[in-house]
């Protein structure tokens, strides 16, 4: 059996590369434990290569994705500065392996949250909320995993977008969501999928990091896709558009 360190190399060569691998379950019996070193250990490597940590996606928060991909537990993986895209810029599809887009809440951290908080001490540690997407591209052949390999793989997270910051004395308990593509909505959502209320994807989101310190100020936290992710082709042009908060937009590029 591989060591840790061995699949960490593995999943962030295939990240790298952009080389679909077989799931490591079907050859090791991995724990949920195990998995999130092998992604901490994946994310040191991009860390000797310069990227910084700038926040953590949550994932699985919506029965929409937990659906689309069959697992059923919530995740979260690590954001690095040189996985930001720019708003209104373009992906280039050939640095991936199958990737696919799905709207997204963003928070950006005003203090540092970590441990068991309640929703309004959450809150109260937000500085601005924002319409974002994420772009997920599992590096496991055809999209499909189990727990420990979605986890192990950052939990498929490989690049983010964000929109204009909005303050975040409103309610987004409910907002409408719709993702587009070409200007027709291929998928349409409420903030209230996540979890019932994003801030409770930020306070699960305390809880996760606060084995590695917690969230810290400046950070970003994604609540996780309300809806479905969509799969991307060259050409398409992608915008999320989330009530009262507004847009954000990317290109697909060869
Ligand atoms: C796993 C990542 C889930 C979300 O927002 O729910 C995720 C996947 O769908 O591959 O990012
Ligand atoms: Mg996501």
């Amino acid at each position: 059996m591989s060591s840790l360190v061995q699949f960490a190399e593995i999943v962030d060569e295939a990240a790298r590369t952009a080389q679909a691998i077989p799931q490591f379950t079907e050859s090791a019996p991995l724990g949920v434990e195990e998995a999130y070193a092998i992604q901490a250990l994946s994310i040191e490597r991009r860390f000797a290569r310069g990227e910084k940590l700038a926040g953590v996606k949550m994932g699985l928060t919506s029965r929409a994705k937990m659906a689309q991909v069959g697992v059923d537990e919530v995740i979260w993986g690590r954001l690095t500065d040189a996985m930001r895209l720019e708003e209104g810029g373009s992906l280039s599809k050939k640095r991936y392996v199958h990737p696919r887009i799905e709207p997204e809440l963003a928070f950006l951290m005003k203090r540092d949250l970590s441990g068991e908080v309640s929703p309004a001490e959450a809150l109260s540690a937000v500085e601005a909320i924002a319409p974002a997407m994420e772009i997920i591209d599992s590096r496991y052949r055809d999209f499909k995993f189990a727990l420990p390999d979605v986890i192990a793989d950052n939990s498929s997270s490989s690049g983010f977008v964000v929109g204009n910051w909005n303050k975040p004395d409103q309610d987004f308990s409910n907002l409408g969501i719709a993702l587009e593509v070409d200007g027709r909505a291929v998928q349409i959502g409420s903030t209230a999928a996540i979890l019932g209320h994003p801030i409770r994807s930020l306070v699960a989101a305390a809880r996760a990091a606060a084995p590695i310190g917690g969230l810290k100020a400046g950070w970003i936290v994604l609540a996780g896709g309300a809806t479905a992710a969509h799969a991307l082709s060259v050409g398409q042009h992608i915008r999320t558009t989330i009530q009262k908060l507004g847009s954000v937009s990317i290109r697909v590029a060869e």
